[in-house]
This record gives C-alpha cells, structure tokens and sequence, in this order.
C-alpha cells in the first residue's frame, strides 16, 4: 500500500533522452516513505486507485515536475540595498559603489549588526517567496559575514530554515567575498585566515556542504581561489566559483581543475572555460536576475555550452545587491528572453541540471522511483507556460518527502490562479 498516489496528472519527468520534457500523459505517481514508488500512465496502474494508496489525489490534468530546486542563493542577510537601487538609477555602476565602501561591504554591516533570529525570519520572507513557486531545496551560501562567528551565524540561520521550512537546505560557505576593510592592506593574511582556520572549523562543525568565492576584480584573484580551494577539497568539502561575472578571471577553468560542482554567472566565459568546465563535468550555473538587474549586456556562451555538452542550471541569485529576485519562474522566464534558452531548458535548469549543480543529482531533480518524493504540481495546460506566464499563481500544491507542504484551494472563485488558470485549461 502507497502512502499517497496523485491521478489525472500530467508528468514532466525532466528524464532526459526520451520524450520532451520526459512527459507522461495521463500518468501517475505514487509515493511511499517519502521516496517515489511508482511512476507511469494511469492506465498501467497495478488496480483500482482507491485500493493501492491511503491518499488518493486527483489532479484535473494538472501537470507535476520535480519541485524546484534554487541552486544559487546568498538568502540570508541584514538590511537591504534599495538605497544603492537608487543610485545605480542615477548613473553610478556596481564597481564604483563597491570601490566606494557600499555593496557587498554594506551588507556585512547589516548583516554583522543582525541577531541570528533576525537573519531567520527576514530569509523566511523570501523563502517563502521561492517556496510558493514550488522550490524544495535551495542553497544558501554565507559571505556577508567576512569572519568566522557572523560567517557561522548565517550558516546556522540557514540550517534553521530548513528545519522550519518544509525545504531542502545545502549550505555553502562563500568564503572570499569581499576583503574585510581591516585587511585592506593585507590580502594573503585574509585568504590564509580562511583557509587556513575558517574552512577547517566549518567543516568540522558541520555547517557546510561546500566553499564558493567571488572571482572578480572587485573580488579576488584565481590565484587567491585555487589556495581556499585545495583548502575546501582537504577539508572534504565541494567546490563552486561565482565565475566570469563582470570579466574574464579565468575562474571557470581554475573551478574545473578542482572538479567544481558548477560555475556560475559566467557572462565572460571563454571557449577554453567551456572545454574545462565540459572536461570536468562542472555545471554552468545561469543567473539572468543579476544579468538583469546590472543591466549587462554581454551574454553568456550559451551556443558554445550547449556545444560542449555542459549541463547548464538556472537560479535566483537572490541577493540584496544585484538580484533581489525571489522568484524562480521568473528566472526561468528571464534565461528564455534574455539568453535564449528553450522552456524546457529552463526547466531542466531548476530541476535536473539544479540539483546536479548541487552534487544532489542521485536523490532530486528528476521523476524517477527510488527519488525523494520532491514534486510541484502546477495549474497549466503544458510545462511551457512555467516560463511563459509573468507573476501568475500557477502552484497547485507542493509535496516534499512524499507530504503535501503546501496547497493552493482550487475552488476559490476569488483566487486568481484557481479560478483563471482553472478555467482556462478546461477551453474556457
Ligand atoms: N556576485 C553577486 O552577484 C553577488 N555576490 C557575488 O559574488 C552580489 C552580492 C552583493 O552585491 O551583495
Ligand atoms: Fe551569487
């Protein structure tokens, strides 16, 4: 006996090499444990429905994917930067707000001033924005803290919200950020202070899945990531680089020599990044919300990474500074505009190609048995309009570990999303 089996449901089961979408029609899905038990057409089902699961949930043909996975998110921090918002409108460029002491340092302040709760409760905020668009596991990366005790403060905030949220948590620690203004004048004793005491004490402690840093030139050099890398990787933790953001650093082939789970950004990727990153099997993570909102112009190799093979992720980026984005349709939305990519891969990119960018590619991210019954169930006519649609209500339910977290009543004439969506989909 299942524990809950879903019937009338369409399935996009993001299993590549078949149909588009790895679609079921007129399908079903069972779980039991909180794993996936059976998937397939409802005609094939082993018996009557109301005899082979406690709960049996029809879904008026709506259509369920994997729930979503946010793969890039600095969710946790104090204040916000709407005051910068401002600025840039006036002209100034995220570069001469940073050089200027504002930016990522700003925050730090922000974020150091924040009790642990306070950082809780304003990311509870916006994960619930993510959440009501169907994301069950997202990634939380710290480095508004800049030392050790407020770097541990947000990662256990982050750990926090998973307990209480009803969603995945990886964390990742975002070790080299921004230089701390106190060691402006010596950069190595930062890095070797990272390296050398602060990823080892995270990772003992258990805080973290894995490092990332910020590649740039308002960041800091290849050289200063390959040290804090071999430093994560002695330490038993992955890697991730936010790479080729603003300019080419190289940092997508120094992510690649250290087996990087992804790169991300990747604006400024050169062809030999894209061999290294395919080489390596390093996912390139796409984040069109900070591509928006620095209003950049130069796109990411997205010929040249389908070319290679390179699997490619969509997130949020959600972050104060430059992608105050809490809402993954809209990114998926963003990736089809701005850089091109089809609906479906899109899709692939908050769900498959997500959580492989989070090492996580055996136990989420597609529909198949044996999985964590991770599903989001949507009120549209085919898995398109996930990227079609702007700000509409299309969640129907989430599941997570087999339960249902989340649903949004169907028979509410004054809800937007059931009585429009609704109707639309039955032609009228
Ligand atoms: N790249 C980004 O887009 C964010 N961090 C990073 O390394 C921005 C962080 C911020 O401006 O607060
Ligand atoms: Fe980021």
């Amino acid at each position: 006996m299942w524990d809950t089996l879903w019937v009338d449901a369409n399935l996009a089961t993001m299993r590549e090499g078949g149909a588009p979408y790895g679609e079921i029609r007129r399908g079903a899905l069972a779980a039991k444990d909180g794993r996936i038990a059976w998937i397939g057409f409802a005609a094939d089902l082993p018996g009557h429905a109301v005899d082979l699961a406690r709960d049996v949930r029809r879904c008026d043909n709506a259509w369920i994917t994997p729930g979503l996975v946010d793969c890039h998110t600095h969710l946790v921090f104090g204040g916000d930067r709407a005051r910068e918002f401002d600025l840039r409108l006036q002209g100034a460029s995220y570069e001469d707000i940073a050089r200027a002491g504002g930016g990522i340092v700003s925050t730090v302040a922000a974020t150091c001033a924040a009790s642990k709760e306070e950082l809780i409760e304003s990311a509870a905020r916006r994960l619930a924005g993510l959440t009501r668009e169907g994301v069950t596991t997202v990634e939380i990366k710290s480095g508004y803290g800049l030392d050790l005790a407020t770097e541990i403060k947000m990662l256990e905030a982050a750990g926090e919200l998973a307990r209480r949220g009803d969603v995945r948590v990886k964390r990742t620690f975002l070790s080299l950020h921004a230089l701390p203004p106190e060691f402006k004048d010596d950069r190595a004793a930062y890095v070797a202070l990272v390296a050398d005491v602060m990823i080892p004490a995270i990772a003992a402690q258990g805080l973290a899945d894995s490092v990332d840093a910020f590649c740039e030139t308002i960041g800091f050099t290849a050289e200063e990531g390959d040290y804090v890398f071999s430093a994560a990787r002695a330490n038993g933790l992955a890697v991730k680089l936010h790479a080729e953001q603003l300019s080419n650093q190289h940092g997508a082939a120094l992510a690649a020599r250290h087996e990087a789970l992804s790169a991300d950004h990747l604006e400024y990727l050169d062809e030999a990044g894209v061999v290294a990153m395919a080489a390596a099997g390093t996912v390139a993570v796409l984040l069109p919300g900070a591509f928006y909102f620095l209003r950049e112009k130069q796109l990411p190799p997205i010929a040249a990474l389908r070319g290679a093979g390179v699997s490619v992720a969509v997130a949020t980026d959600c972050n104060p500074g430059t992608s105050p984005l809490t809402s993954p349709l809209l990114a998926m939305n963003m990736a089809c505009m701005h850089f091109r990519l089809t609906p479906e891969e899109a899709l692939a990119g908050v769900t498959r190609e997500g959580a492989r960018a989070l090492g996580l590619g055996d136990e989420i991210g597609t529909l198949e048995v044996g999985k964590a019954a991770d599903l989001a169930i949507w009120d549209v006519q085919a898995p398109a309009e996930l990227s079609y649609w702007l700000g509409a209500p299309l969640l129907r339910e989430r599941v997570f570990g087999g339960r249902v977290v989340s649903t949004f009543d169907q028979n509410t004439p004054s809800s937007f999303g059931a009585h429009r969506f609704t109707m639309s989909r039955n032609g009228g």
